[in-house]
């Protein structure tokens, strides 16, 4: 297992670089060129920029999060083609930097979705928080409150100049069913499968956050029957899973250490996040010690040694704690805290295991 820590680039994140190599453990930086719109090239030179940056301080980039998927990749829309054919030169520039794995996710218009990004817990910390009621407003004012929460922040999925245009996307989505999504899906994969041989770069699917339809848009990978059907849609050691122990586990029905222990040997890139359920369908994202929360963090963790997992891993989202200010999920001290826990736990299986 290789442990790596999300950052979002110098001028991009409240954390520095310096301030993550003092956490135990990570050797590798999951990155992005944030800048980049969806369907836009990755320039080798614009990744060098990233890789000198990291070499300073001895991290690998093997992980990008993400490279997004365009609309019209999702929708079949007039630009497919042509934007696949830039996804697969930005796979070959990156493959020249070491890169081994690529995150992305299908979710229709937008990523993950909170009502509330700073709630506040119990201990005194805040937390992205999911209210079920709130959900059924307007996506537009949806938007417009990500927005003035994230100001300053880039929100991969909330692309402002996306949102800008979010009656527009919807329309763009209205025939895209459920089945007609798969089938894009299919054809973005198939498409890129033999650039992923030639590169050895992994394609690693996000699961839908939540995972449930919302906004009457359709969303795929939602739990273990779509999780299999995914895997043997393209059944290719190249297409792999992001595993995201909160996006799945906020369902309660999921149970996230099964799905790892069916699927481990197609997991290139494990996100651990806890959640915690309400019995009214709300749920709140907690520490990632496996008592805070509901989806089982030390099953999970014991799943991935006892598969013999030896892909790259992170802290998901972490509370904010001890008045950081810091992008929404994305602060230094709760992940930093996951990490020593997610570690604690692994060195422990390791010692037992001799
Ligand atoms: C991430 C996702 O912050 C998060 O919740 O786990 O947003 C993830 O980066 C994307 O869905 C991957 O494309
Ligand atoms: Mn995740």
């Amino acid at each position: 297992m290789k442990m790596s820590f999300r950052w979002y680039g110098t001028g991009n994140d409240s954390i520095k670089l310096s301030e993550i190599k003092q956490i135990p453990g990570v050797t590798e930086i999951v990155w992005a060129l944030h800048s980049k719109q969806p369907g836009e090239v990755w320039t080798v030179e614009e990744i060098k920029k990233v890789k000198d940056e990291l070499d300073e301080y001895g991290f690998g980039m093997a992980v990008v999060e993400s490279v997004n998927v365009h609309d019209d990749i999702k929708t079949a829309g007039p630009g497919r083609d042509k934007y696949i054919e830039n996804y697969k030169e930005t796979l070959r520039n990156l493959s020249q930097f070491g890169v081994k794995v690529v995150c992305y996710n299908f979710m229709p218009v937008f990523d993950w979705t909170r009502t509330d990004l700073f709630h506040p817990l119990p201990d005194g910390s805040t937390a992205l928080y999911y209210e079920k009621d709130k959900i059924k407003q307007d996506p537009e004012e949806m938007a417009e409150y990500i927005l003035s929460e994230t100001k300053g922040y880039t929100m991969p999925g909330w692309e402002p100049e996306r949102m800008a245009h979010l009656k527009e996307l919807f329309k763009v989505y209205e025939p895209v069913d459920k089945e007609t999504l798969w089938d894009n899906l299919k054809y973005f994969l198939e498409e890129l499968m033999p650039v992923c041989h030639e590169t050895g770069i992994k394609m690693a699917i996000h699961p839908d956050d939540p995972p449930w339809d919302i906004f009457g848009l359709p969303r795929l990978l939602v739990d273990a029957e779509s999780v299999d059907r995914f895997l043997k849609m393209v059944d290719d050691p190249y297409n792999c899973l992001t595993l995201c122990s909160g996006s799945l586990g906020s369902n309660p029905k999921n149970n996230v250490a099964d799905i790892v222990r069916k699927h481990v040997d197609r997991i290139a890139f494990a996100h651990i996040r806890n959640v915690k359920h309400f019995p009214n369908g709300d749920f709140s994202e907690t520490s990632h010690r496996d008592c805070d929360g509901d989806v089982g963090i030390l099953d999970i963790i014991k799943a991935y040694h006892d598969g013999g997992f030896d892909g790259y891993i992170r802290p998901d989202h972490g509370r904010h704690i001890w008045g950081e200010k810091c992008r929404p999920g994305y602060g230094l001290y709760d992940r930093a805290l996951g990490i020593m826990y997610i570690l604690g736990v692994w060195d422990m299986l390791d010692k037992l295991k001799k």
